[in-house]
């Protein structure tokens, strides 16, 4: 009887001892609102792998850059003071120079052909690139597919790009991609751009209609042209040492909680981009959606062939020809 109590009383000890030690928190964040496909993407994490660990692990979000912009939080997790980030490839070649590839305009025929792309063998090798600078990348999600926005002008061709200032991400690919095509480029962190538009900094930014609509820009450009130039990934950084620091078992729930965070991103996406042009149109925008893509993309042709040039056709026919 007495032994039993003391029994009981110590399993009880050692239990919230061990509850109490095994509580991480670890933190998360993106550049967008909370109401976003990112938004959905990392509290699908959160939930995940909270659920799978029983509470062991929980993550703790920040939206709208509350951390810092893109390049910051991806530095804080390189450095080990944030766990966690989700970012676009916006700043990320300048960390990890192999993925600039993804980001060479007109290399995706559709979402679903960037989506076999990183999912498969290509973007599972791009996602062991980082492991060297310090990040496990536990997963591809996605961005979008980005289209130009501006408050001069309606833009039916790439003519009418001629001479807009707009903002750019920090990517060097998007840079001379929009040099091609006569734009003004202004890179600059995502957190500054609504405010630059505001003030009319620039005329102009590109962005997938996700991002446009979780960012309010309707309120700041009236022009919107489905240019669709690029696809924009995603992606969920993890700090390496605390991913290695994981049980075998925790490792495989953050992997695992990656693909479903992965899963709502996508399923996000697919509904803003259904529902987009529709609801900025109620917004005020006046959209184009229908333009000849062949004109952007000749308009392009010597910064595409510097891009061939600089990543070996090869490796870009390897991605434009993947089925
Ligand atoms: O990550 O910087 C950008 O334009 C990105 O598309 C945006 O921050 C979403």
């Amino acid at each position: 009887m007495k032994l039993s109590k003391l029994m009981l009383g110590l399993s009880l000890a050692v239990g919230i001892v061990a509850t109490a030690s095994a509580q991480i928190t670890m933190r998360n964040s993106i550049s967008v609102a909370q109401n976003s496909h990112q938004g959905e993407a990392i509290d699908t994490l959160a939930k995940e792998v909270e659920r799978r660990t029983n509470g062991r692990i929980k993550i703790q979000n920040f939206y709208s850059g509350a951390l810092g912009a893109e390049r910051e939080s991806i530095e804080s997790v390189q450095l080990g003071t944030q766990e966690l980030t989700t970012t676009s490839t916006g700043p990320v070649p300048n960390f990890v120079p192999e993925t600039r590839i993804l980001d060479v305009p007109f290399l995706f025929r559709d979402k679903a052909h960037a989506r076999a792309v990183l999912d498969g063998p290509i973007g599972q090798e791009l996602l062991g690139k980082f492991e060297a600078k310090g990040f496990k990348a536990l997963a591809w999600g996605e961005n979008g597919v980005r289209h130009m926005t501006n408050s001069k002008r309606a833009v039916n061709g790439p003519d009418d790009l001629k001479g807009l200032k707009m903002r750019t991400m920090e990517n060097p690919v998007h840079v001379t991609a929009y040099k091609s095509l006569g734009i003004v480029t202004t890179p600059m962190a995502f957190t500054e751009v609504f405010t630059a538009l505001q003030q009319g900094t620039v005329d102009g930014q590109e962005n997938p209609l996700s991002v446009i609509m979780a960012a309010n820009f309707d309120q700041v450009q009236k022009h919107l042209t489905l240019t669709g130039h690029v696809y924009s990934p995603a992606v969920i950084l993890m700090n390496k040492a605390s991913f290695d620091k994981l049980s075998a078992a925790d490792k495989q729930i953050f992997l695992d909680s990656a693909k479903e965070a992965v899963k709502a991103n996508r399923a996000r996406v697919d509904r803003d981009d259904a529902n987009g042009v529709a609801e900025l149109r109620k917004k005020g925008m006046n959209i184009i959606e229908n333009v000849d893509k062949s004109k952007f993309i000749a308009t392009m042709a010597p910064a595409i062939a510097e891009f061939e040039k600089q990543f070996g056709k090869a490796n870009l026919d390897r991605i434009r020809n993947f089925k």
